[in-house]
């Protein structure tokens, strides 16, 4: 296979893509378009990462805990991390810290950083970070960090990607916590509650806690996230953060869990890409025509839009547009 680089001797990346390879595949799911879907379709993900997602709000201290976090994982293995930044479309994306933080591990061959950024990709940004930790797993990175703004549809997005999710708050994020802003508080496998070097941190922690337990007595899976209590800028507690993301991993590897969940997890990509070929048909210009008879039914008060719909995708089973109607190869992104 080219685009596996010659071994070079004790390399921490022996047998892997060498940088640049990686670079050049992530620039091209970045873009999407059928360069993407034929890369992955050539380089399919064998599934042996661990990946791990950490979300929480901006300035929890997601970058500088993810830092950390991978100079601790690098005693087990290879990072790749990716860190997704809806903020800034054109930059490529400064999420992941300053270059202070970056060069405590720049130069390490065994980690790969990478920040992406949406370039109008069809099936969104997540979907692009879902692909490049595809590719940094068929890479053959042991360890996949996807940091991610708890902001918006992304904070939800992250935990599709990740084996187990990792949600920062800090002593304050009271109203997070408080109001249970929607999803964030439900997809976290382990909470890391940062900046504990500042006030209120058990106040904080008592929150917390009531808010999981009264989580878990509405039924739950058998796992009942920790909190872990770090500051991460000291490098304080990231020891027991990689030892509850250990207890996750055991968690689910028993019980076939890991399987299933990386199941749904394909089902859920899997449905959002057709979804997203779907309604890229729909809209194309070939079926201008068609949209705009029913368009002219609903104004002439002969259907409702309803039944409109319902014609339609009736139709669209029927005689599907080719593809060189709509010029090209289906692609969701
Ligand atoms: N006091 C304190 N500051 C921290 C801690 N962790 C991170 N910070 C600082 O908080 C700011 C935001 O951190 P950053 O990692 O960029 O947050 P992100 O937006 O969630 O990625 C930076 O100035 C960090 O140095 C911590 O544990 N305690
Ligand atoms: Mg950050």
């Amino acid at each position: 296979v080219s685009a596996r680089a010659a071994t070079t001797g004790d390399s921490a990346r022996a047998g892997m893509p060498d940088r640049a390879t990686i670079a050049r595949e992530l620039t091209t799911i970045e873009r999407g378009g059928e360069a993407a879907v034929a890369l992955l379709a050539r380089r399919r993900s064998p599934g042996r990462s661990v990946r791990i997602g950490v979300t929480g709000a901006p300035g929890a201290g997601k970058s500088t805990l993810s830092m950390q976090l991978v100079r601790a994982l690098r005693a087990s293995g290879t990072v790749g991390v990716i860190a997704v930044d809806p903020s800034s479309p054109f930059s490529g994306g400064a999420l992941l810290g300053d270059r202070v933080r970056l060069n405590d591990v720049a130069g390490d061959d065994g980690v790969f950083i990478r920040s992406m950024a949406s370039r109008g990709a069809l099936g969104g940004l997540s979907a692009a970070a879902a692909d490049a930790a595809d590719v940094l797993d068929a890479a053959g990175f042991d360890f996949v960090l996807i940091e991610t703004v708890g902001v918006g549809q992304s904070e939800l997005e992250v935990a599709r990607i990740a084996d187990t999710t990792v949600v920062v708050v800090t002593p304050e994020s009271g109203d997070e916590v408080q109001t249970a802003k929607a999803g964030l508080m439900e997809i976290a496998d382990v909470f890391v509650l940062n900046k504990d070097d500042r006030p209120d941190g058990n106040a904080m922690w008592s929150a917390l806690r009531r808010m999981i337990d009264a989580r878990t007595r509405g039924g739950h899976d058998g796992w009942t996230p920790p909190i872990v209590r770090t500051v991460a800028s000291a490098g304080r507690g990231t020891d027991e953060l990689v030892a509850a993301l250990q207890a996750h991993r055991s968690f689910l590897s028993t019980n076939a869990r890991l399987t299933e969940r990386r199941r749904a997890r394909d089902r859920d990509r899997l449905l959002s890409l057709a979804a997203a070929l779907l309604d890229r048909r729909l809209r194309n210009g070939s079926w201008q025509q068609l949209v705009d008879a029913r368009l002219e039914a609903i104004a002439s008060g002969r259907l409702s839009l309803h039944e409109a719909a319902v014609d339609l995708v009736h139709q669209f089973n029927e005689s599907p547009p080719s593809n060189a109607a709509h010029g090209g190869t289906d692609v969701a992104r």
